[in-house]
């Protein structure tokens, strides 16, 4: 290890005991950062990579509510308002029993570099709760996201910091949340994206991180002379990220041969074509069905319950792997087991879906590796526009916002192999992205001083 990347560690891991998704995320950013401070020792005296680990604010709260039976609840809501050089805090809200402060100041810190590479001014955040939306009735669902924003609504604003969806919070759960907002400050101003399209929100955003994914691997496999035609793709996740990835390799005419969810995974050799992926549409998006109910429909698909030590879905033969699940879904063994069976490109919908280790394992067989900041920034992005529409008080048809997606994402995939290329690392991903974003928002907190 570099003497930057133990003081880093080692201050980390002091000042945040047991934070062990957040020292990950970190410790992944130091490697390329230690490259940029060479070239830009101000950064370090400026202490800017100390600073941006620190979140600017976190908040935590309690949240009351009352099941179907009438017993009250008790769940645990935060917000972690990581950074705000370069515009205010955005980022998703995820409703998780697993829910802590190190998953979200992770994820949190991610987004920082990931909404800089959008090339929109919107700084990183991340916010949720220890909820379970699992098996809870509509009614439950209202009352939390209810009890949710009659705390949450105090510290947002449409200049201030804008939440979206992120695992558990889906269209849904936005509208209840946006519902309370309104109600409670009697005004209907932009303060959370994923809107529904007829009342502020942008066509296309639940769409964006999906499609967003799959046009940035077919610039990466364009940029090796291949394209996604006639390619096996294995994706884990059945959600929205999941949903709409599929989608996309459909139409570019590769072929999708996986499912996840947290039960299991599917395989459906054939491939899963468009009246195959309704099905998984009805299945998961209105009471969260288990994935398993595929074979009733398609007998000939193979369903297998999941072993977290190694995913036996990794090592499934195929071109292309785009985990769309959640966090350190990919370990050592399941990325040597993709290497093995001679993946050619992972691309994470998810994030931080690969450990450190899976990653090593990836880079050094020269797989085209390319992490979420910058391959799933297609849903933040699109967040963007539509806080963009919100503040003009415009409405862009699908073509337009759709044009604007693919420019970003393309825009995205040349700065990272720019980026990267310049610092002496051609064509990793992974660098170039932690570099480029880096240096955008050590500028901003370089020009606004000690705040
Ligand atoms: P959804 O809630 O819509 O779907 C999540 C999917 O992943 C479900 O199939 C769920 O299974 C499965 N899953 C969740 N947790 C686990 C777990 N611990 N183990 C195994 N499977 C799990 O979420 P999204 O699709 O929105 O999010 C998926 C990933 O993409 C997350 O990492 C998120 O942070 C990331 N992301 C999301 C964006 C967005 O716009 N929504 C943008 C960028 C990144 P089950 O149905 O059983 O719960
Ligand atoms: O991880 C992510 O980028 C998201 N969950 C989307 C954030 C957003 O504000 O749209």
């Amino acid at each position: 290890m570099t003497p930057l990347k133990n003081k880093i560690i080692a201050y980390v891991k002091q000042r945040n005991p047991d934070q062990n998704e957040f020292l990950q995320a970190v410790e992944e950013v130091v490697t390329s950062v230690s490259r940029v401070l060479d070239r830009h020792p101000e950064y370090d005296d400026l202490k800017i990579l100390e600073r941006m680990i620190e979140p600017e604010r976190v908040i935590s709260f309690r949240v009351c509510w009352q099941d179907d039976k009438g017993e009250v609840q008790i769940n645990r809501g935060y917000r972690v308002q990581m950074n705000s050089a370069i515009g205010p805090y955005k980022g998703g809200l995820r409703f998780h029993p697993s829910v802590n402060v190190s998953i979200l100041k992770f994820l949190a810190f991610e987004q920082i570099f990931k909404n800089a590479l959008t090339s929109l001014p919107m700084g990183g955040g991340k916010g949720g709760a220890d909820f379970d939306p699992k098996g809870k009735s509509d009614a439950e669902i209202m009352r939390f996201c209810y009890a949710f924003m009659q705390e949450l609504y105090r510290h947002i604003g449409d200049f201030t910091d804008v939440p979206a969806g992120d695992i558990g919070v889906g269209s849904r759960e936005i509208g209840y949340l946006f519902g309370m907002y309104k109600k409670l400050k009697n005004e209907f101003t932009g303060i959370i994206t994923g809107k529904g399209e007829h009342w502020g929100g942008s066509v296309i955003r639940p769409e964006a991180t999906g499609y967003g994914l799959i046009y940035f691997a077919c610039h990466m496999l364009e940029a090796n002379g291949e394209s996604l035609a006639g390619k096996k793709c294995l994706v884990s996740g059945a959600g929205n990220v999941a949903q709409f990835a599929l989608e996309k390799i459909i139409e570019m005419g590769g072929i999708p041969i996986s499912v996840s969810d947290s039960s299991g995974y599917l395989v459906d050799k054939d491939g899963i074509d468009t009246e195959k992926l309704d099905f998984i549409k009805k299945i998961k998006n209105k009471k969260r069905g288990r994935i398993e109910e595929y074979v009733d429909q398609y007998p000939d698909a193979e369903y297998h319950e999941t072993d977290y030590n190694s995913n036996p879905l990794w090592n499934i033969k195929a071109d292309c792997a785009f985990p769309c699940a959640t966090q350190n879904e990919i370990k050592e063994k399941d990325a040597q087991n993709l290497v093995a069976n001679g993946i050619q490109l992972l691309a994470e919908g998810a994030n931080m879906p690969c450990t450190s280790e899976a990653i090593g394992v990836l880079q050094e067989s020269k797989v085209l590796y390319a992490p979420g900041k910058c391959a799933n920034a297609g849903g933040v992005a699109v967040s963007g526009l539509e806080m963009t529409q919100n503040r003009m008080g415009v409405y862009w048809n699908r073509d337009d916002v759709d044009e604007k997606l693919k420019h970003i994402m393309k825009n995205i995939h040349e700065v990272c192999l720019k980026a990267a290329e310049d610092y002496g690392v051609p064509g990793n991903y992974l660098e170039g992205a932690n570099i480029f974003a880096f240096l955008k928002v050590a500028e901003a907190m370089k020009a606004q001083g000690m705040v």
